[in-house]
């Protein structure tokens, strides 16, 4: 990109020259008043002038782009194949399935626990290796069982294998955003998000950056008035910078943004460029119900932010969390909570292990009780 310098009365005139001279090949950066000496019978005024930064882009950055866009696209072609036989091996009925030499090792109780995380939908491979985490080979017996009971051992594996920020409500980021595929809850659980730092005594402020649709931050506005934390919306990059500094005594700012297609690439990189104002910790919103494939293109797609962690919301709507396993052990970002229904603000809860054993293992007796896991 090549970047040139124009002095001038406004930005419109500004514009008006960069659109005659490049069309839409150039975007102004950042502005700044100068003073200038004037020449001439009046030398004791300065004149106040505009100078505006420009960055031109040129042959080779389109050409670099488009490479990029090429290779984004193989990926997500080389990912849907990947993805697709998963789902397909994964839909396969257990009882068919190979077994291998160490499945058929299993102890009773330890191959139950194999099926019931399979008809969950947690892949075969990662099935395994979750149980086999949480197992050990009993040589008197020659069966691999759990190697304490099984709430001890899955957890430790669970540990082994899924990352989660357990401790988010006491030490969150500074700045936490929101991102995701359109109408998966993203608002909804900023909401919730915002009512559980509240109750945890922390100062909390919201930003809207969905100034996209007509009335879409309405609701958010007046949930944050009700609880008393302050709310903007912002509508350029400049103004969320400013936004984000009028709330620098807040411990936590979260961040809505409106949703987006993931296919729509335009939108994700004006989205990015809110981005680039600030520190951001950027969190990715799944919906639970959503195709695991469409998870996995959203998260290629998603990935231009450096996302920090995941959010799973919609659990009351599928019988088959697995998909949330899959995609948490394959991405290896951390969960940041669980959104369980519509109602503001309860239906939610902070990822934890209790809750993901009872998620995916609910009605072995051998688990925790579920008023425990709350
Ligand atoms: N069943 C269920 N519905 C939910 C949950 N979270 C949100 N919803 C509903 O999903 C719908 C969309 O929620 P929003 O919070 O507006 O979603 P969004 O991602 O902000 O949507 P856009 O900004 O349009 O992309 C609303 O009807 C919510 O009530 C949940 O955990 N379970
Ligand atoms: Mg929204």
């Amino acid at each position: 990109m090549k970047i040139e310098k124009l002095e001038v009365q406004s930005i419109q005139e500004a514009i008006e020259i960069l659109e005659k001279k490049y069309g839409e090949n150039a975007v102004i950066l950042s502005s700044r008043i100068v003073k200038k000496k004037r020449f001439g019978f009046l030398p004791l005024f300065p004149v106040k002038r505009l100078e505006v930064t420009v960055g031109i882009q040129e042959e080779e950055d389109f050409k670099k782009e488009f490479e990029k866009e090429k290779e984004l696209i193989k990926e997500i072609e080389n990912l849907k194949k990947i993805v697709n036989e998963l789902v397909s091996s994964n839909s396969q009925p257990v009882k068919e399935a190979k077994t291998s030499e160490e499945e058929e090792k299993y102890s009773e109780r330890v191959r139950r626990v194999y099926e019931k995380l399979i008809l969950k939908n947690v892949n075969k491979d990662i099935a395994k290796k979750i149980i086999e985490d949480a197992c050990g080979y009993d040589i008197d017996r020659k069966v691999y069982d759990f190697k304490e009971d099984l709430y001890t051992s899955m957890r430790e594996s669970l540990e082994k294998n899924i990352k989660l920020e357990e401790d988010f409500l006491e030490n969150p980021p500074k700045v936490v955003a929101l991102v995701g595929p359109t109408g998966v809850g993203k608002t909804t659980t900023i909401a919730k998000l915002a009512y559980l730092f509240k109750k945890n005594r922390k100062k909390v402020g919201i930003i809207s950056l969905d100034s996209f649709r007509v009335g879409a931050f309405e609701q958010l506005k007046s949930f944050a008035e009700i609880l008393e934390i302050p709310f903007k919306l912002s509508d350029s990059p400049k103004s969320f910078n400013v936004h984000l500094l009028e709330m620098e005594d807040r411990d936590v700012i979260l961040v809505d943004t409106a949703g987006r297609s993931h296919y729509d690439v335009v939108r994700l990189k004006e989205l990015e460029s809110y981005f680039k104002v600030s520190d951001i910790s950027v969190y990715l919103t799944l919906a639970a119900n959503l195709a695991e494939l469409v998870m996995y293109e959203a998260v290629m797609q998603f990935g231009i932010f450096s996302v920090r962690g995941l959010i799973f919301t919609k659990l009351d709507e599928t019988p088959f969390p697995g998909s949330i396993i899959n995609v948490a052990y394959r991405t290896q970002y951390p969960i940041l909570c669980f959104t369980t229904g519509q109602s503001l603000p309860e239906d939610i809860v902070i990822a934890n292990y209790d809750y993901i054993i009872r998620l995916i293992l609910e009605d072995e007796n051998e688990v925790k009780p579920a008023a425990q896991l709350a």
